[in-house]
């Protein structure tokens, strides 16, 4: 993989930003984008992405669709008296009229402002703030119920497709290139242990008892900026992987992410554990953001997005792992293997309280 860096300064002379830049730090804890902070001479601040080419291999159709929905949520914000200008990433153009610039090793780099008075978090500091998070992906995803699904491209082929990450998951242990399946064989059994539940959702889509809608796909707690003095939800970023999906992927892989205390890497594993009043809150708040637009089935689903989405993002942590660390960014080894180990710690934890899981969503319909 090229290094990011030796392009960074062609990508920054590319734009057209309102002064040349004066600073620049890597920035963020996204695991697949290299991202960083631009300041410019007047005292502007621009985020800086070269897009992983390893995660996405069309970054013309990537780009066609995140301007086509920052557009559409622009309208819809506008109609609604939202927030136009912090409410929605603005992507700039390049001096060339293009949304994007491919740099000399064939990267593709894209910018738009920072959005000012916000913060990211990496894990939920108060549940208020889990709370708010919720209300702004189930509202991201009532905005964006009129938006013409068939217009957009699949940036990355089966993204939640949880039968197809197993069937990857096997094809790494059959292969085990690096020698590594002698050193996780409790986590594959894991997963092949569970092989039935990866077919629960998407058999309720083949069967119609799911819609498909226009999904964020990455609902991770730091991909929405909250607002630095109130708290609440300003933003959604990382809209990469925007496509048709489920409404209970949504909510699962934030509830993977928010609803227990540790990092995703966490080694200490007797600190990893579900927090069932973080998924009460985080249920309320997201069924409150969507408004009414998630029907009944989808609704009684809701469980089974959790539990899927951990497991399928275990799975791919442990097929990253066995491969070489090639898709989601490391800073030690083994790293993919701590994240494959909270991933079924908390699958574990849903399973011994599937029951209060499927109260607590009863209670907030
Ligand atoms: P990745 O796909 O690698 O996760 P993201 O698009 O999520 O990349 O960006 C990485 C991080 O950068 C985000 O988690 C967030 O902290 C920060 N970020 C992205 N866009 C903005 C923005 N417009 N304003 C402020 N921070 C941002
Ligand atoms: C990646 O890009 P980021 O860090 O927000 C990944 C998600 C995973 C997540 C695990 C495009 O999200 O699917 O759930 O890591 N994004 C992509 O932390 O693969
Ligand atoms: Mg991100």
């Amino acid at each position: 993989m090229p290094n990011a860096d030796i392009y960074l300064h062609d990508a920054l002379a590319a734009f057209d930003l309102s002064a040349p830049a004066a600073g620049v730090e890597r920035f963020g804890q996204g695991h697949i984008n290299d991202t960083y902070l631009v300041e410019t001479q007047d005292r502007r601040h621009y985020i800086f992405q070269r897009i992983s080419p390893v995660a996405f291999k069309r970054p013309d159709q990537l780009m066609e669709n995140v301007v086509g929905i920052t557009e559409y949520l622009s309208r819809e914000l506008a109609e609604t008296g939202g927030d136009t200008r912090r409410g929605t990433l603005h992507f700039l153009r390049t001096r060339e009229g293009s949304y994007y610039y491919t740099d000399r090793g064939g990267s593709a780099w894209r910018t738009y402002p920072f959005v000012d008075g916000t913060v990211c978090y990496d894990t939920a500091e108060t549940p208020e703030l889990f709370a708010a998070s919720g209300r702004a992906f189930g509202r991201f995803q009532r905005l964006l119920q009129g938006y013409p699904a068939q217009t957009l491209h699949e940036t990355i082929p089966h993204f939640h497709d949880t039968e197809d990450r197993l069937v990857k998951l096997k094809a790494a242990v059959s292969a085990d290139p690096l020698g590594r399946k002698a050193g996780c064989r409790e986590e594959i059994a894991f997963m092949l242990d569970r092989e039935a539940d990866c077919s629960v959702a998407l058999r309720a889509l083949r069967e119609g008892r799911l819609p498909l809608r226009v999904t964020h796909n990455d609902t991770k707690l730091n991909n929405v900026l909250m607002d630095e003095k109130t708290g609440e939800g300003v933003c959604i970023v990382d809209l990469d992987t925007v496509m048709p999906g489920l409404s209970i992927n949504d909510f699962g892989d934030s509830i993977r992410f928010g609803a227990n205390h540790c990092a995703e890497d966490e080694r200490d594993l007797s600190k990893v554990s579900l927090d069932l009043h973080l998924f009460e809150l985080y249920t309320r708040a997201f069924l409150e953001g969507a408004g009414g637009t998630l029907t009944d089935e989808e609704i009684a689903y809701l469980p089974w997005g959790a539990k899927l989405m951990t497991l399928e993002c275990g799975m791919r942590f442990l097929t990253d792992h066995l491969e070489g660390d090639v898709y989601f960014h490391i800073d030690r080894e083994g790293q993919n293997l701590d994240r494959c180990r909270t991933q079924c710690k908390l699958v574990s934890d849903m399973e011994a309280h599937w029951d209060e899981m499927k109260q607590i969503v009863d209670r907030c319909r």
